[in-house]
């Protein structure tokens, strides 16, 4: 059975990969590029193919990747506090399956279009992504414009689906899975703790970052 537009997966699911490259079609043909996860750890997810709604969070993305975390606070963006060495999580867009509008794709994929504008590529990178709920069947469609019209309209049900992730989301974007183990100060090359992600408050289109340990973000 199909489940309905925007449904909540009854538990959400947690997947870690390295970002791999894909097609290379992403950006280029359609506007919306898509970090591709590894193939092996695709073909253990137990999800029916199709366009979901969830969150994401990199690890180690280049350095320029993260000035552009700390300076971007529009739209859904995430404000990442200068002081607080906090991974954000991003709202995401995720497309499962075999992409049947082009013909050439012989294994299933996962990738994910982070709702956020980075200056850098950040292949490699680990991304942790948290799947949440289903938008849509993958679909063929009769252009490559109405192909990318519809993915606009994912966005946009994203961006709706996951408003208010404070009261809606708090236990996934607070789940351990999140949490990333960071040297304890900067001279430290042995010390490593685990370090309590952040919460995103979603709040007039605006996505701020909170420390979840206390609520100052200077
Ligand atoms: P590929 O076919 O190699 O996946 P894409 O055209 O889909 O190529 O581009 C994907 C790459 O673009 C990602 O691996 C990542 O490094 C980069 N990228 C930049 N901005 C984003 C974003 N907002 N969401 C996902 N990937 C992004
Ligand atoms: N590919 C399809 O063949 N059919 C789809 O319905 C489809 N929907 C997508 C929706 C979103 C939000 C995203 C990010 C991708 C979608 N794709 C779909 C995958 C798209 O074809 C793929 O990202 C590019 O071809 C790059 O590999
Ligand atoms: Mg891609």
């Amino acid at each position: 059975m199909a489940p309905d537009s925007l449904q909540k997966l009854s538990k959400p699911v947690f997947i870690s990969s390295r970002v791999i490259h894909g097609f290379g079609r992403g950006s280029k043909k359609l506007g919306c590029p898509t970090a591709n996860l590894e193939h092996e750890i695709v073909q253990n997810i137990d999800l029916e193919s199709g366009i979901y709604y969830g969150f994401a969070q990199l690890i180690d993305p280049p350095p320029s990747s993260t000035k552009t975390m700390e300076k971007n606070i529009e739209d859904l963006s995430i404000h990442r506090p200068t002081t607080s060495p906090l991974n954000p999580i991003y709202p995401t867009v995720f497309s499962l399956g075999w992409n049947p509008h082009f013909n050439d794709v012989k294994q299933r994929t996962l990738e994910a279009h982070l709702l956020h504008s980075f200056d850098d590529d950040f292949y490699n990178s680990t991304i942790r992504v948290a799947i949440c709920g289903y938008i849509r069947p993958e679909r063929k469609f009769n252009s490559l414009d109405e192909l990318i019209d519809t993915i606009k309209n994912d966005i946009r049900l994203t961006k709706i689906a996951l408003e208010k992730p404070e009261q809606q989301w708090s236990s996934i974007i607070n789940d351990s899975f999140f949490f990333v183990p960071l040297a304890e100060n900067d001279d430290s090359t042995t010390k490593i703790k685990m370090k309590k992600m952040a919460i995103i408050n979603l709040d007039n289109n605006n996505v701020h970052i909170q420390n979840s340990n206390n609520n100052n973000n200077n």
